[in-house]
């Protein structure tokens, strides 16, 4: 089976789903949720976007991949904010790639409208990848999106070599602090120094931080302490269907 013809296939079908996966502040009250793509192929079975997602992005199809999940995950977000006051933003992943076509601010302006769905309940999440190319470029696509109303904000912080610098010269609204500077922060000193002093740099620069891959109830108490502001992991929920955060939002978050 060729899984390139698969998803040329899937995409036709509207066949990839997308899940979501809570953030919480530190009261444990969902404040938004990240969109993440998922397909469920009924002869290869589940296969994750670490697999998919390079697939798409050598073939083409990415642009239209990422299309399919903006679509569902706007849909889902202005439902999820008809009747809120604080919105409930909707985080989604976007692809290096798409920095260097033309048309991204342009395409992700039509999906806002299509959906009826206001930009700051989108945050656009990027890997600091988006600036090893044309970095003037790449400057400017990110001004355009947050004169357009979408947040920004810098993926797996922590984890490349020039994070630093990168703070300083591009327009973000958040850092996540990364998976790998939050596991064993609750058991080792030393995690502890550098996840504490990553945060407390984000804070410094006046961006809102967010944690990843918090599993712990000890994980999540340091990072309060450390005064992130917002958290993401399998402590509070893993990645689930639009179904089951309609019943989390329904409880009262
Ligand atoms: O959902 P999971 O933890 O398996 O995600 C694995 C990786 O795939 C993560 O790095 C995540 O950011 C990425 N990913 C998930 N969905 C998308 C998507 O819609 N677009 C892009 N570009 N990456 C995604
Ligand atoms: O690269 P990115 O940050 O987008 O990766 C998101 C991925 O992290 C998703 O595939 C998601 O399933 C995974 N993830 C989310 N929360 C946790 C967690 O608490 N622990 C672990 N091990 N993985 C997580
Ligand atoms: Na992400
Ligand atoms: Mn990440």
């Amino acid at each position: 089976l060729n899984i390139e013809a698969a998803m040329r296939l899937a995409l036709e079908q509207d066949g990839f789903e997308v899940y979501y996966q809570p953030k919480v502040d530190g009261q444990r009250r969902i404040v938004g949720v990240e969109a993440l793509a998922r397909w469920f192929h009924p002869e290869l079975g589940p296969v994750g976007p670490d697999r998919f997602i390079p697939i798409a992005e050598e073939t083409g199809l990415i642009q239209p991949l990422t299309v399919a999940i903006l679509r569902r995950a706007f849909a889902a977000a202005r439902c999820w904010n008809q009747d809120r006051v604080e919105p409930l933003r909707v985080a989604v992943n976007l692809s290096p790639l798409l920095f260097i076509g033309q048309d991204l601010v342009q395409r992700l302006g039509d999906l806002l409208d299509e959906a009826q769905l206001a930009a700051n309940c989108v945050e656009v999440e990027i890997t600091e990848t988006v600036f090893l190319g044309d970095k003037d470029r790449a400057v400017k696509v990110l001004e355009e999106l947050r004169t357009l109303g979408v947040q920004l904000a810098m993926d797996d912080f922590g984890t490349g070599y020039s994070s630093l610098s990168y703070l300083r010269h591009f327009p973000l609204d958040v850092v996540k602090i990364d998976r790998s500077l939050v596991t064993d922060v609750e058991s080792e000193e030393e995690v502890a120094m550098i996840a504490g002093a990553a945060i407390s740099l984000g804070k410094r620069l006046r961006k809102r931080v967010v944690a990843e891959g918090v599993e712990n109830q000890a994980q999540f108490d340091f990072l309060c302490e450390q005064g992130c502001d917002e958290f993401q992991g399998f402590l509070f929920s893993r990645p689930v269907p639009a179904a089951a955060i309609d019943r989390m939002l329904e409880a009262g978050g």
